[in-house]
C-alpha cells in the first residue's frame, strides 16, 4: 500500500469522545517506550506524525491518524505507568478497556513488544487479555536494529513460548525497525489484506 496522505484528526480520552466510526481502524498499543510512535511514523513516512518521546509515559490520550483519507491509524497509551498514580492507571486501562471492547471499526490490535526484552507478565496478560474477547490482534516485536537478527529470533521464540502455554494459535507476527524500516512492507501488506477481507 502506498500512503499518499496522513494527517493528525484528533484525540480522545475515552470511547465516548472519539471521532465518529467511519473507516477501519487499527491500533497500536505496547509498554511506554516500546516505539508505538515511532512505528506510526515509519509507516506513514512523516517525521513527526506521533510525538515521539524520549519520557516513557507521557502520552495519555488516544490519538487518531487518517490515513489515505479511508483508514485510521490510532496511537493507544501505553500500558504500565511507573511514574503514574495507580488510581490514574487505573482510569487509563479503563479508557482502553472500553475503546478496545466497544469499538466497532477497529479491526485489529497491534501489540508491540520490545525485541531486546524477555516475555514480561503484562504483555501476556493483555494478550490473553484480548484473546478472551476475540479482538483480533497482531504482534510487532519493535527495534530490531538494536541487536543480532539471532538474538532477535532466540527472544520472539521465548516470547512465542511464554504464550503457547496458554493458547493453540499464535497470533500473526511481524519484526520492525523504525531506524531501518524493516517490517514496513509486511506490515502495510498485512493492513490492506485485513481491509480487503
Ligand atoms: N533504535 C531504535 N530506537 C527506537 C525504535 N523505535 C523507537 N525507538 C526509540 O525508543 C524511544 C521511544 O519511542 P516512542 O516511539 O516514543 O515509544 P512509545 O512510547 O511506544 O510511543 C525513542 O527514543 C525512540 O527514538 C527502533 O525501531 N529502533
Ligand atoms: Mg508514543
Amino acid at each position: 500500500m502506498k500512503i499518499k496522505s496522513a494527517e493528525f484528526l484528533t484525540s480522545a480520552t475515552t470511547l465516548r469522545n472519539c471521532p465518529r466510526a467511519d473507516w477501519p481502524e487499527f491500533a497500536m498499543i505496547g509498554r511506554s517506550n516500546v516505539g508505538k510512535s515511532s512505528l506510526i511514523n515509519m509507516l506513514t513516512e512523516r517525521r513527526n506524525l506521533a510525538k515521539v518521546s524520549a519520557t516513557p509515559g507521557k502520552t495519555r490520550l488516544l490519538n487518531f491518524f487518517t490515513i489515505n483519507n479511508r483508514w485510521l491509524l490510532v496511537d493507544l497509551p501505553g500500558y504500565g505507568y511507573a511514574k503514574v498514580a495507580q488510581e490514574k492507571r487505573a482510569d487509563f486501562n479503563e479508557a482502553v478497556a472500553g475503546y478496545i471492547e466497544g469499538r466497532e471499526t477497529l479491526l485489529c490490535v497491534f501489540v508491540l513488544i520490545d525485541s531486546r526484552i524477555e516475555p514480561q507478565r503484562i504483555d501476556i496478560d493483555f494478550l490473553q487479555w484480548l484473546g478472551e474477547r476475540d479482538m483480533p490482534h497482531a504482534l510487532i516485536f519493535t527495534k530490531t536494529d538494536k541487536q543480532s537478527p539471532a538474538a532477535t529470533r532466540a527472544n520472539i521464540d521465548r516470547f512465542k513460548q511464554a504464550l503457547s502455554a496458554w493458547r493453540a494459535e499464535l497470533p500473526p507476527t511481524f519484526l520492525s525497525s523504525s531506524q531501518t524500516k524493516a517490517g514496513r512492507g509486511e506490515i502495510l501488506r498485512f493492513i490492506e489484506q485485513t481491509m480487503a477481507a
